[in-house]
């Protein structure tokens, strides 16, 4: 079964070398007739690990290809996630399989609902990544990848291609638990980070403003019916900022190289559901407020 990967970026070609260089057949789908011929020139993809590069010749294509598709590993921004499946819609086979990489909530969901009869898998990841340039990705950071279906057990058999590849993942039917969670420390750190213009050690001279948001956010949980998702919240996010004290969080990197940010997908994800729970959580919500007007002032999009 093909693995056809939308997306060369960070996530996507960290994913498509591994499962290419396991012997695995990997497609990728690129954004653009002009994206393809930058790729075919660079000859492929580059994965930079443990600082040794190796080049991937894996095949590409765009979303006008022809071949039908069974299995898609989503692997483009939040932001993008619904508008990229559509134009792939006519090539998806109808019980086709998805993986959706997108952080924060939303876009996993619309996705879904715009498919009703594919399986959509969610997932939550913290392995770290980043593009050095077009189609070369550096490897930065071991994680583990939370894949799931809210309440599906049996894990599909694929699973075993990704022990292969050696992508450290766990089958889990609580996703919407892990999605939460990490969205909560997202919102409890990276606006903070962009505000403050810090990395995430210097929150450490913001106490107040980062307990008063854990409070908040283990409210939104629970509420949420995330019971789970919000135990001991503000000690992990502590833990967070001490273990990633000396790294920008990828709102802050977001921001610093003038891209746009996921925000809707986390800090307006977050007020959405504790409005529409009829919650009021002041601090959120005036932290969502001067996170839009910060992205404003400096001709970022707000959501
Ligand atoms: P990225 O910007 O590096 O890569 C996204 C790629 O998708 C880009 O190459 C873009 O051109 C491509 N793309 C967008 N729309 C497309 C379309 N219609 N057709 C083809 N290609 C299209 O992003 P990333 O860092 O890989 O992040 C992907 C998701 O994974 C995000 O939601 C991010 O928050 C999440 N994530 C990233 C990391 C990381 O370390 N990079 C870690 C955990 C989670
Ligand atoms: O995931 C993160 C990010 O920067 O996006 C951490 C390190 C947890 C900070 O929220």
């Amino acid at each position: 079964m093909t693995w056809h990967i939308l997306g060369a970026g960070s996530l996507g070609g960290l994913w498509a070398t591994r499962l290419a260089r396991a012997g695995l057949p990997v497609r990728l789908i690129l954004r653009d007739r002009s994206a393809l011929a930058r790729y075919q020139a660079a000859g492929g993809l580059t994965l930079v690990e443990d600082g040794v590069a190796s080049l991937h010749a894996i095949a590409a294509e765009t979303a006008q290809g022809e071949a039908p598709i069974q299995r898609l590993l989503l692997a483009c921004k939040a932001y993008d996630a619904e508008a990229a499946v559509a134009e792939l819609a006519p090539r998806l086979r109808p019980d086709a399989e998805l993986i959706l990489l997108q952080n924060g909530l939303g876009s996993q969901q619309a996705v879904a609902a715009s498919l009703p009869r594919a399986r959509c898998i969610f997932a939550s990841s913290t392995e770290g990544a980043f593009r050095e340039s077009d189609f070369r990705v550096v490897y930065a950071g071991r994680g583990h990848t939370w894949l799931g279906q809210e309440g599906v057990t049996p894990p599909p058999q694929w699973l075993a291609e990704l022990q292969a590849a050696g992508i450290p993942h766990q089958w889990t039917a609580a996703i919407l638990g892990r999605l939460w969670r990490k969205l909560a420390l997202n919102c409890a750190i990276n606006p903070l980070t962009v505000l403050h213009d810090c990395r995430n050690g210097g929150l450490r001279d913001w106490p107040q403003e980062v307990a008063g948001l854990c409070e908040e956010l283990a409210l939104l949980l629970r509420a949420a019916g995330q019971a789970e998702a919000a135990d001991d919240l503000h000690q992990e996010v502590l833990r967070v900022i001490e273990g990633t004290a000396a790294n920008y969080s990828s709102m802050h990197q977001d921001v610093a190289h003038g891209r746009r940010t996921e925000i809707a997908y986390l800090l307006g994800h977050a007020c959405r559901e504790a409005q529409a729970l009829g919650l009021e959580l002041a601090q959120l919500q005036a932290l969502h407020l001067r996170l839009r007007l910060y992205l404003a002032a400096r001709g970022l999009p707000e959501t």
